[in-house]
């Protein structure tokens, strides 16, 4: 890859059109190469990979078709974990051009590490995904994700270096500047969580700052689950079209997937990952459609090379053809994560369904927690929102039962519902913290 070659077909246009709209069975071939150049990757350069492999009784020469995927065991967060902090790198130290890591609730980060080369192949695309949300060459774009071990950051930068952008390296946090900035700069293109997209919004309200009349169209939102309601709200305050962006430190960082123009579910870049959904509890393999965890092997990485890769994210593939003509797979809205995934009296819930409820109703600001707590032998859920500025106090408790219904009727739990005063809901500058849960730890 590396080369750009815009093309266009019909009314549409791709950064990488040859990889973008390959046939599906010619994408088939390059995937089942790259992915015996991977595990021969991984087997020879990887002791704990190998040994693995040998375990499972398969070598690299095993790999024939698309269908020996499933004879490969499943990587792990703990794997990362346990192999602290270089143990799955395929390339020495001193072979990097970069390390990157996240930090997790608990133990210790997960460390990930990118050749000159994996570097550029992540610029190429996020760059990809950019110009498939629609961003080009000589935009400006205005980068709110967090630099620093945090691929949001310095990965939207490099993708938007690459596409021939202007890179306005913001970072999270300064909240007044970003608007300010945003404003004086004339951004097109805003990168950032939608949460933080959320905080930048209010903030320009306080300032009296109409963001809808700014240059801003175009936003590039992931690294946490949000909901269309979230979307439609991020849309109405800035004036811009919300685009949902998603990776994983873990297989590279942003631009593993995104939305194009059909916004019908997002572009997972098939040249250089492979997509499973499997049943979390079994780990068998779903059919297309079925909801389950997103597994994802790297077929181009070489200083990490990851072999199904359990992301916990939950999700459903489709291979159906797009309107935008692109061939890769599309993932749906990541609805949340297993880990994030409540069970209260027996009801699974995400974070983002709670959201999809609170969001727009009368009354209400989009900041939000779910703080669990344990009494006797029940869950018991408090939702805690924030009323919109200037809705009188006295009508907080009123609020609260309205909301509470509708989480009832819609979610299928009951809930506790505070309403607060406005600004008492933490506000993040990078991934927002949903879920405070304050059940004993189970040893
Ligand atoms: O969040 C990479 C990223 C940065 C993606 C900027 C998009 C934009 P991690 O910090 O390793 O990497 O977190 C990865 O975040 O497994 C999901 O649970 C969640 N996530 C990322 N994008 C989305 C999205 C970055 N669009 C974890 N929707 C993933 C829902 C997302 N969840």
């Amino acid at each position: 890859m590396g080369a750009i070659s815009r093309a266009e077909v019909g009314e549409h246009t791709f950064l990488h059109a040859d990889m973008e709209t390959m046939p599906r069975e010619q994408l088939a071939q390059l995937q089942v190469q790259r992915l015996r150049a991977t595990v021969t990757n991984a087997y020879e350069h990887v002791p704990f990979v190998k040994q693995r492999l040998q375990a499972a009784g398969v070598k690299p020469a095993d790999i024939r078709s698309l269908a020996d995927l499933q004879l490969l065991p499943f990587t792990k967060k703990t794997d990362l974990r346990d192999n602290y902090p270089f143990g799955l790198f395929a390339r020495k130290p001193a072979e990097l051009a970069r390390l990157h890591a996240s930090s997790g609730t608990t133990g210790k980060p997960t460390v990930v590490g990118y050749t000159l080369e994996d570097i550029g192949t992540w610029s190429d695309l996020m760059a990809r995904s950019m110009y498939c949300a629609g961003a080009r060459r000589g935009d400006i774009v205005h980068n709110a994700y967090g630099y620093g071990l945090f691929t949001g950051g310095l990965g939207a930068h490099y993708g938007a270096e690459r596409l021939g952008a202007v890179v306005v390296p913001m970072s999270g946090g300064s909240t007044e500047r970003q608007v300010t900035l945003i404003m004086d700069f004339q951004a097109r293109v805003l990168c950032a969580t939608p949460s933080y997209a959320l905080a930048i919004a209010e903030l320009a309200d306080q300032q009296g700052v109409d963001l809808r009349k700014s240059n801003l169209q175009i936003g590039l939102f992931g690294a946490e689950p949000w909901s269309g309601a979230m979307r439609k709200e991020i849309e109405d305050r800035i004036g811009l079209k919300a685009v949902d962006i998603y990776g994983l430190s873990e297989i590279m960082g942003p631009g593993v997937a995104c939305e194009c123009d059909a916004q019908a579910g997002l572009h997972g870049w098939e040249d250089h990952f492979l997509f499973e959904v499997i049943d979390p509890e079994s780990g068998k393999v779903l059919p297309e459609g079925e909801a389950g965890e997103l597994v994802i092997t790297t077929l181009t990485k070489q200083a990490l090379p990851m072999l199904r890769y359990r992301t916990r994210d939950i999700t459903r593939i489709t291979t159906a053809p797009c309107d935008c003509g692109r061939t890769h797979a599309r993932i749906l809205r990541i609805t949340g994560r297993n880990d994030d995934m409540l069970i209260i009296r027996g009801v699974n819930v995400y974070p983002s369904q709670v959201e999809a409820v609170l969001i727009g109703r009368p009354h209400i600001a989009p900041h939000y927690q779910l703080v669990v707590e344990r009494e006797g032998s029940l869950d018991n859920v408090r939702v805690e929102v924030e009323a919109l500025p200037g809705t009188p106090a006295d009508q907080f408790a009123a609020i609260g039962r309205d909301v509470k219904h509708h989480i009832k009727s819609l979610v299928g739990i009951t809930t506790d519902v505070k309403v607060q005063a406005p600004g008492t809901v933490p506000r993040s500058q990078g991934k927002a913290v949903r879920v405070r849960d304050l059940r004993p730890k189970e040893v």
